[in-house]
């Protein structure tokens, strides 16, 4: 297996440069490109991705991709078996409010637009706009109200680009799962400018979570909130963000203000943030530790807040799209996909079918940070018809792939022609 041609490809200069490694942003991340709509269906050497143009393209970028697609003609995409929800809209009411975002346009639009983004949580209806937001600090400290003014105080400023993954985005339903680009304000300097009284050890951030319409069958318990020791959340360099790719934070998302914890799990970051609860190691978890505890993989005993584990994402990987192309008249599929989580990433990732077939996969730019997911793709030559299993496995057996190496994100298709 060679590493061939990396990080010149032409789909990875897009992400490249998106996560800083190439020069300036040539996407404006309002702009929601071309996507699916208008696919490359006869692809010419630069095999039709959306950036032309963008600082890599030009003459002096190096070698290009030497490209298994090049003058090939692209003939459908291949769908999953038992396919995922990628409506786009949102559905449901409330906790069951969701939207979920179609994860096979990421390798053309890896910075996901605001309406595209997905929900978990719908703008709670009992949430009443109108009056000034206030957040309470409470427990531990000097009781106060903060105002969104005392929040911002330090200034919102641009705190980059990261993933999201609700902990129970999983098949079929993928796509409870985004990236986005984030402003707002670090929460260690909001803690800073507060009198916390030398015991406390941790914050309990509190959102609004009132509904009118309870959640079907109890599946969500009211009450949204994490606790998390100091150390955590500045490790993590956790903000509470008011802005969502440069414009104000959408309703759905958490306005006017919520918690973003980069490499934790969608459930620990907390939407519509109205308090904050100084608390010491002997507290114990929230209701939504709880509810979470088995899709952050917690300890069975953990009952104190300090029981719990960072809920973090483990490195993963997964295809996002399969294309069926013809190239010097012979099939070969394209598998594109992603690769996210982990707080020492590889990029030495590895495509699988089944028994021994296995081969390496391009990844790139490597995924060196863990705040962004990172597109990969293969030319992928099955030997047979029939329905593949196609899953990810990271070379370096040293990095912890837990709920990878599960199957968690294996995808299927049918091969119809090889
Ligand atoms: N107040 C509140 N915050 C919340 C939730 C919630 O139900 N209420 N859901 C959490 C979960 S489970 C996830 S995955 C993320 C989803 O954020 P998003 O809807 O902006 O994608 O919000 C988290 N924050
Ligand atoms: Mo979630």
């Amino acid at each position: 297996m060679q590493r061939r041609h990396f990080l010149h490809c032409s789909a990875c200069a897009s992400a490249a440069t998106l996560v800083g490694c190439g020069g300036p942003d040539p996407l404006p991340i309002e702009d929601s490109g071309p996507g699916l709509d208008a696919p490359a269906f006869d692809a010419g050497a630069d095999v039709g991705q959306p950036d032309a143009g963008g600082p890599d393209s030009g003459p002096d970028a190096g070698p290009t991709c030497d490209d298994a697609f090049a003058g090939g003609t692209m003939l459908s995409v291949v769908p999953f078996v038992g396919n995922e929800r990628t409506l786009e809209v949102s559905l449901g009411q409330g906790w069951d409010g969701r939207l979920y975002t179609d994860l096979s346009s990421v390798p053309e639009e890896p910075v996901v637009p605001n309406e595209r983004f997905y929900i978990r949580t719908l703008d709670p209806d009992r949430l009443d706009r109108a009056a000034a937001w206030r957040i309470e600090v409470e427990g531990l400290a000097d009781a106060a109200t903060l105002t969104l003014d005392d929040v911002l105080m330090p200034g919102v400023r641009d705190m980059g680009l990261h993933v999201l993954e609700c902990s129970g985005n999983g098949g079929p339903s993928f796509g409870l799962m985004s990236a986005a680009r984030w402003g707002g304000v670090p929460v260690m300097e909001v803690l800073d400018g507060l009198s916390i009284d030398p015991e406390a050890t941790a914050v309990e951030v509190r959102g609004f979570d009132d509904h009118s319409v309870p959640s079907a069958g109890g599946h969500s318990t009211p009450g949204a909130a994490w606790i998390f020791t100091f150390e955590q959340l500045a490790a993590a360099g956790a903000f509470f963000a008011t802005e969502m790719n440069g414009m104000p934070l959408p309703n759905d998302h958490g306005a006017p203000l919520r918690l973003y914890v980069p490499g934790w799990y969608g459930c620990s970051c907390i939407k519509w943030v109205n308090s904050l609860r100084f608390v010491d190691a002997t507290e114990p978890a929230t209701d939504q530790m709880r509810e979470f505890a088995g899709r952050t993989h917690q300890p069975r005993e953990a009952t104190l807040a300090v029981d719990f584990l960072p809920a973090i994402m483990d490195q993963s990987a997964m295809p996002v799209r399969v294309e069926k192309w013809r190239v010097d008249g012979e099939i070969v599929y394209r598998v594109y996909g992603i690769l996210w989580g982990g707080s020492t990433p590889s990029d030495e990732l590895i495509l699988g079918w089944g028994g021994p077939n296995q081969q390496l996969v391009e990844t790139c730019p490597p995924q060196t940070m863990n705040a962004m997911w990172t597109v990969w793709q293969t030319a992928w030559r099955p030997a047979t018809t029939g329905e593949f299993s196609l899953r990810m496995r990271i070379e370096d057996d040293s990095i912890p792939t837990n709920r990878l190496d599960t199957g968690y994100y294996a995808r299927a298709v049918d091969v119809d022609e090889v």
